[in-house]
């Protein structure tokens, strides 16, 4: 495996931000950087603050589904502290901070799948989680939690093998996560703030779908639906095309591609 090894140093040293990444905690092995995250806002950390761990142990998705963080993949968590109209923009510019650095980094087309996955020939490479505690229309804290599989072999884990990839897996050989991580702190916060002046985050996430115009299966809660995922709203959500013609907004969801 390319000798990479992280350090806060190396992450922060010249990084061309103004706050995110300038103050990154780094840890060999860690739970979740969800949690270490979570408690570091709670006691106001600075905004843009990096959680990051070369292993997680109990890595999380979304409705506490487990993610898998080996060696060799990246999971992080940013601390922001946005307004909260820019909270349905998040899941948008990460999304496509990590497609742009993929690009950049390993040069691989990545697609996005509504709502959180980052797909590369099909299979699922990137997981991203957005959790905020908002009380009235005060955002306390959001933290961006993002994973990606970058140096891990997925024939390790044969339980996500026939869903999942990682950049290694896809390109023959080992790719710098310092170079990832670097280019994607630097891109989020270059998209993050371009959120007061325009709609282009929504608008490159929007066309960027892979999901679009496709016949889909959702899982959203104990409710199945089929339909023709038609477009995805300014908050995020799925507008779906029922065969009766009827148009449904999904908030939160899983979706399977029909074929
Ligand atoms: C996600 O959830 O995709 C969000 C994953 C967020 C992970 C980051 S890592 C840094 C931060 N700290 C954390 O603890 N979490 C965040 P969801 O859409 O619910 O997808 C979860 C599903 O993806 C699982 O049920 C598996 O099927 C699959 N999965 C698990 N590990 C995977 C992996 N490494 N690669 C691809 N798919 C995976």
């Amino acid at each position: 495996m390319l000798d990479d090894n992280l350090t806060s140093a190396s992450i922060t040293h010249n990084l061309e931000t103004h706050f995110i990444g300038q103050r990154v905690v780094y840890f060999p092995v860690l739970t979740s950087t969800m949690e270490v995250a979570k408690r570091e806002a709670q006691q106001g950390a600075v905004e843009g603050t990096v959680i990051l761990a070369d292993e997680q142990t109990m890595g999380r998705g979304r409705l506490r589904r487990v993610w898998l963080s080996p060696k060799g993949s990246v999971a992080l968590s940013i601390i922001l502290y946005p307004g909260v109209a820019y909270l349905p923009s998040l899941i948008m510019l990460s999304s496509l901070a990590v497609v742009h650095s993929i690009e950049a980094v390993a040069g691989l087309k990545s697609q996005i799948k509504w709502p959180n996955d980052v797909l590369v020939n099909g299979k699922k490479v990137c997981g991203i989680l957005i959790e905020s505690e908002v009380r009235g229309n005060i955002v306390n804290y959001a933290i961006i939690g993002i994973g990606i599989n970058v140096n891990q072999r997925l024939s390790h884990f044969p339980g996500i093998l026939p869903i999942a990839t990682s950049l290694c897996d896809e390109l023959g050989r080992d790719v710098s996560r310092l170079d990832v991580i670097r280019h994607l702190l630097v891109e989020i916060e270059r998209l993050y703030l371009t959120l007061p002046v325009g709609e282009a985050v929504y608008e490159e996430w929007r066309d960027g779908m892979v999901t679009l115009g496709k016949r889909v299966r959702v899982r959203s809660g104990k409710t199945r639906y089929e339909g023709v995922a038609e477009s995805v709203a300014r908050d995020g959500s799925l507008l779906l095309r029922l065969s009766d013609g009827s148009l449904i907004k999904i908030v939160a969801g899983d979706v399977t591609l029909n074929d």
